[in-house]
């Protein structure tokens, strides 16, 4: 959904701020190693945004971050499942959606970043991020924060 938010609710800027997708071999592969690679050539500041599912399905990539020390900001946007799902018929078949389709993790995702030696961060609201951008972002590599919807919302 990240994308797709992205293209319906992002705003108009006169900022130079430049944006990349990645559609992989049938969307949601390959899209931390692509991130990373921009990242590692990009003299600006490097932002990936991803969904939990998606980043669950990438990450073998996070060990790539620590390796070459690639300065890299990951904002995983964390419900628990593939929320687009939920936007298709598929949604109404309660007996399977939750298990097939929506497939909740429930997985701790600060043990797992600190695993690959990511720093994580959990913002409790919208100040708190605003504010990690821009005091922290330059002196911590591979930062990872995790922004969970539920909680913020
Ligand atoms: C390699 C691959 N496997 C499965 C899919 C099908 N698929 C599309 S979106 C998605 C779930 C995305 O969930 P998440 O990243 O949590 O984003 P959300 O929809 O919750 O925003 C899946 C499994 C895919 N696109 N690519
Ligand atoms: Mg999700």
């Amino acid at each position: 959904m990240p994308i797709r938010d992205f293209d319906l609710f992002a705003s108009k800027e006169n900022k130079n701020i430049q944006i990349f997708t990645n559609r992989g071999a049938s969307g949601i592969d390959g899209i931390v190693s692509t991130a990373s690679g921009i990242a590692a050539q990009s003299k600006e500041k490097t932002f990936l945004v991803i969904g939990d599912l998606a980043f669950y399905h990438n990450l073998t990539a996070l060990s790539t971050l620590y390796e070459f020390k690639i300065h890299l900001t990951i904002i995983l946007v964390n419900n628990n499942g593939g929320g687009i799902f939920k936007m298709l018929p598929v949604a109404k078949t309660k007996n399977h959606f939750e298990r097939y389709f929506n497939t909740p993790l429930n997985l701790d995702f600060e043990k797992i970043v600190k695993s690959f030696n990511g720093n994580y961060y959990a913002p409790k609201n919208w100040k708190n991020i605003s504010a990690k951008f821009k005091k922290k972002h330059k002196s911590i590599k591979g930062i990872i924060m995790l922004l969970n919807l539920e909680r913020i919302l």
